[in-house]
């Protein structure tokens, strides 16, 4: 599962990418910072389940910090998207491509509105975020609009000497996105254009650009720099703006000093938590000192949390509908090296425990004989669904 940040220069995609991995990237109050992507590994949040069978998980991938599993996610940084990227602007949209592979989107938007549409600092408050909202969108549906009009007539030719079914030629289209062929016919089922590609007009190609983006990059909005004065009322506004939008306040500067400060052992901190407590105070410059404090009553005073592991948890549970499931035996929860729980994957809701069994290995899914909840210690077949933090076993034919 890849996610990939978009979102106008300098709205604080390479702070926010910090602070979910700590890697050392370069963030500038300058448009293009970033040119080439980052990638790295984040970590989503999850409730965790080896207490309740009284032992403590060793897990191979991830960290346990307080009452959750740290599962890790793979993530991406990329350069800056301006209006008229699709007419190259800015970069132009040759990084379009490097969000290809990304399964969903977290528009990171500078909601104190402290940057203009080009990236450059301006008076805090001065800008819009709505517009950063709206001119995104149109960028990537344009970036999609331009792939479906690539060679277009020759496409509708060819599609109506061949006789080839619409949704497969269509689908070939965009396979670069990850487009099937049972996706495409659902979608042009719902939106009904008419039954002749040559009938297709600039509106209907558009219509079908806009439903595909949306559903094969779903994205959530991140609104960044929230710690700012007038990020608040702005979030405030954009919420009634965008009432269909899933908008998360957040601010990366203030989880990146939480983080660094737990890393130096100043502070004890859980990714995601409401509060941090000091615990090395002799450690704090005052400096350091007014700067906790600042985070205390202006983020998570306000917010609830920083809003970095909110985005993170919202983009895989929310928007890519993941659960996690941990496998273990009703017997032995360790692996043969005697790590407790080591594993836990990252699945589509609705998965079974026969799709579960071939995501361990192929080998496990071809032998399935049946599969065991083991909180319940109930036997359940190919066919059952689980649920998010289930612990299963797989019993295999030898
Ligand atoms: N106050 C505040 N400033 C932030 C926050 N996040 C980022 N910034 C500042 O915003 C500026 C731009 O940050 P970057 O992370 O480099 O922005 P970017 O989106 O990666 O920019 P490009 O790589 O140029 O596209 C820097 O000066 C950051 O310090 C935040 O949460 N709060
Ligand atoms: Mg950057």
């Amino acid at each position: 599962m890849l996610i990939g940040f978009v979102g106008k220069p300098s709205a604080g995609k390479s702070t926010f990418y910090k602070a979910a991995t700590l890697a050392d990237v370069l963030i500038a109050n300058y448009p293009f910072a970033t040119i080439k992507p980052n990638h790295g590994t984040g970590f989503v949040r999850v409730e965790r389940v080896d207490k309740e069978f009284g032992v403590t998980a060793n897990p191979r991938f991830g960290f346990l910090a307080g009452g959750y599993r740290f599962v890790p996610t793979e993530l991406m940084d990329v350069a800056g998207l301006v209006k008229d990227a699709h007419k190259g602007a800015g970069m132009g949209n040759q990084f379009l491509d490097d969000l290809r592979q990304a399964d969903a989107f977290i528009h990171i938007v500078d909601v104190a509105g402290a940057t203009n549409d080009k990236g450059e600092p301006v008076e805090a408050g001065s800008h819009d975020p709505a517009e950063d909202i709206l001119f995104l969108e149109t960028e990537l549906d344009m970036w999609y609009l331009g792939i479906l009009k690539k060679g277009w007539e020759k496409f509708a030719r060819a599609l109506a000497v061949n006789k080839e079914k619409k949704e497969q030629a269509l689908a070939r289209q965009f396979s670069g996105l990850g487009v099937k062929e049972d996706l495409m016919k659902e979608l042009l089922n719902g939106l009904n254009p008419p039954e002749s590609v040559a009938d297709w007009n600039d509106e209907w190609l558009l219509r079908i650009a806009v439903a595909l983006r949306r559903r094969t990059k779903p994205m959530i909005i991140a609104c960044n720099k929230a710690d700012m004065a007038s990020g608040k009322e702005n979030y405030a506004k954009l919420k009634l703006q965008f009432p269909d939008h899933v908008l998360i306040p957040c601010s990366s500067e203030c989880e990146i000093a939480l983080k660094e400060a737990a890393k130096h052992g100043m502070i004890s901190y859980v990714p995601g938590d409401s509060d941090f407590s000091i615990i090395a105070s002799d450690k704090l410059s005052g400096r350091q000192k007014a700067a906790l404090s600042f985070i205390k009553e202006k983020v998570l005073g306000v917010y609830g949390s920083t809003g970095v592991q909110q985005v993170l948890d919202a983009a895989a549970f929310d928007l890519l509908k993941l659960i996690a499931i941990f496998p273990g035996g009703v017997n032995k929860l360790e692996d043969k090296d005697g790590n407790i729980l080591p594993d836990c994957f990252l699945m589509p809701q609705g998965s079974t425990a026969l799709d579960f069994a071939f995501r361990l290995h192929t080998d496990i899914g071809k032998g399935f004989i049946r599969a065991i909840d083991v909180r319940s210690k109930r036997t359940v077949g190919k066919e059952h669904v689980l649920k998010h933090r289930d612990v299963i076993e797989i019993v295999t034919a030898r």
